[in-house]
């Protein structure tokens, strides 16, 4: 029901803020485009899918490998190339109908990407879009390398909404995920995949240190047994992973009545350690996996058109 009330009869994103079609232009600073300097449809109104993870490398790597899956071709002499490159803020690759999107670490850093990335969907007049975290966590009581659909985001007090303040007071926003979208992402495990991939509660944290109760950051004023005490409190109400952008992400997408999916990797059990130890190469490898399930659910539809 709510998504009539926020999207177009034909899908197309629709802002719940009367002031855009007011202005004259709508400057997307921290992309480096515009509405009045860019032909906004031109360059994305064929996107069908938004990918969002926290580093400018990962989304450059996820780039390159959307485009070997769904065999997009560049124009000839062309290479990609970081269409935000200049905001010195988040790194943008669009591969054919798939926006690939850095978008730092946090709240505050995925807030603000995500308004600007929903007014771009708005002026480029996108239909249906979804969108995709690959993201990195920390598991409770799941081992490094699994793979961890959410099923529902809470925030690091366990309530499913994002609270933000404006003007002053305290808005709460569902952190709705779409479940088909769930349950389809897990229908695309193989039985034969080499690692796990779960479905559960992610908890989202505005620190990496103290918020998600490590013993290993410049200051800690708990035991080893409260933290694991704590670890088994969250473990009991459901939450198989912790990392720092969900709630904004689902809420936000909700909001504007786009589907979205979180997919992470988890880079250790937080019930053996604080610190991520596992090589280098290991964890490339790992990060690969989030990017795997949701290529999958990419080319289906592809190919399903
Ligand atoms: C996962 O990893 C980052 C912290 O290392 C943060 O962006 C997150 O959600
Ligand atoms: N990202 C997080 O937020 N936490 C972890 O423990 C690992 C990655």
């Amino acid at each position: 029901m709510v998504e009539c009330l926020v999207r177009y009869r034909d899908g197309s994103v629709r802002l719940r803020n009367p002031n855009i079609e007011l202005m004259d232009q709508d400057i997307l600073y921290h992309l480096a485009l515009g509405s009045g300097s860019h032909d906004l449809v031109e360059m994305f109104g064929d996107i069908k899918f938004v990918c969002m993870g926290g580093t400018p490398k990962r989304m450059e790597q996820f780039a390159n490998y959307i485009m070997a899956e769904i065999g997009h071709k560049l124009p000839a002499g062309t290479t990609l190339l970081d269409i935000s490159q200049y905001s010195y803020r988040y790194s943008m690759y669009k591969v054919g109908p798939v926006l690939c999107v850095s978008h730092g670490m946090g709240i505050p850093s995925v807030g603000i990407l995500l308004h600007e990335i929903i007014k771009l969907m708005y002026h480029a007049k996108v239909k249906d879009p979804v969108f995709f975290r690959i993201g990195t966590c920390g598991g409770i009581g799941v081992e490094g390398g699994t793979v961890v659909i959410t099923e529902e985001a809470v925030d690091d007090m366990l309530n499913p909404y994002y609270e933000q303040h404006v003007l002053g007071q305290k808005v709460h926003r569902p952190t709705t995920l779409d479940r088909q979208l769930v349950r389809e992402l897990k229908a695309l495990v193989y039985s034969d995949d080499p690692y796990d991939t779960i479905l559960g509660k992610t908890m989202c944290t505005s620190d990496f240190y103290e918020g998600q109760g490590r013993l290993d950051g410049a200051f800690c004023e708990f035991s080893e047994a409260e933290k694991n005490e704590y670890l088994a409190k969250l473990q009991e109400a459901g939450v198989v992973n912790i990392e720092m952008e969900c709630t904004a992400f689902a809420a936000l997408t909700h909001h504007a009545g786009i589907k979205a999916g979180v997919v992470c990797v988890a880079l250790l059990d937080r019930f053996k350690g604080d610190q991520v130890c596992a090589p280098k190469e290991v964890l490339n490898e790992w990060q690969m996996r989030p990017q795997e399930l949701v290529s999958r659910y990419i080319k289906r539809y592809l190919q399903r058109k």
